[in-house]
């Protein structure tokens, strides 16, 4: 078994997620082999000769779809990639806004230590031929109840998110786990937003900070983090409190 949590993009603009994942966390992620990131153009799976991979709808309707065939020589392409690197079956999600939302606790079981590789595919145009669905898509998942123009972006946010639970990924020992919760999080777990922070200048255009963070008082900056947690999420988040 190879060390990292494997995903593979198959997108029609991979050069988009490669830029995204060459940053920051996601980047030093790959570098300590935590995450292993690979990208396939669908394009390349076009066979006809002017890179055809898209066709307009049986039964007529708006726009163009992405064929099955094309998508589908793509996605073997992944499955052939990660068979070397681990025995385990790989987990297709298509980034779809009909999809379930993603939450932070799913984003940790994605995460999870299972050696489990991921395959997600970036939809474009009005969407992909319904069989490619039905034969590879394990799980649809959704970002927000918007529409963008592809899944490109969604695929990037659900590993920005995964990344943050892989132990030794934020690059201190602190995991996601202690953090700020999430409003997600914070839903699931009957937990708080952040408190306010502060640091450097002590003054900044006449504003400046609370008293009791230079204190020195630890139990009194506990106390009062404390109470600003609630105060913040009643006034943000009211959701969050009234959720049984
Ligand atoms: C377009 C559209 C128009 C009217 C009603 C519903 C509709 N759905 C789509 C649609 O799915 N368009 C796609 C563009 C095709 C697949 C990739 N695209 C996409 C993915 N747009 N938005 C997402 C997405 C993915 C995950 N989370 C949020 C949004």
């Amino acid at each position: 078994m190879r060390a990292g949590k494997k995903v593979v993009f198959l997108s029609l603009f991979p050069e988009l997620l490669k830029t995204v994942c060459e940053t920051s966390i996601l980047k030093r992620a790959q570098e300590e082999h935590l995450l292993e990131l690979f990208f396939i153009q669908i394009r390349d799976f076009s066979l006809d000769k002017h890179r055809t991979v898209d066709a307009s709808p049986y039964g007529g309707g708006e726009g163009m779809l992405l064929r099955v065939d094309v998508l589908y020589r793509g996605w073997e392409a992944a499955i052939q990639i990660l068979k070397p690197l681990t025995d385990v079956k790989p987990r297709t999600i298509y980034l779809s806004p009909q999809g379930a939302v993603l939450t932070q606790e799913k984003a940790r079981a994605l995460a999870e230590p299972n050696d489990e590789p991921l395959i997600l595919v970036c939809g474009h145009y009005e969407g992909i031929d319904e069989r490619f669905l039905e034969l590879c898509v394990d799980e649809e998942l959704s970002i927000g109840d918007y529409v963008l123009t592809g899944g490109e972006l969604p695929a990037a946010v659900l590993v920005d998110a995964l990344v943050r639970w892989i132990p030794g990924a934020l690059g201190n020992e602190l995991s996601a786990e202690s953090d700020s919760l999430s409003p997600a999080q914070a839903a699931s777990e009957g937990g708080l937003l952040k408190y306010p922070q502060y640091t450097r200048p002590p003054t900044f255009q006449d504003k400046g900070i609370p008293e009791v963070l230079l204190s020195g008082n630890h139990g009194k900056i506990e106390a009062w983090r404390k109470a600003q947690r609630l105060a913040v999420t009643q006034r943000k988040r009211p959701d969050l409190l009234k959720k049984p």
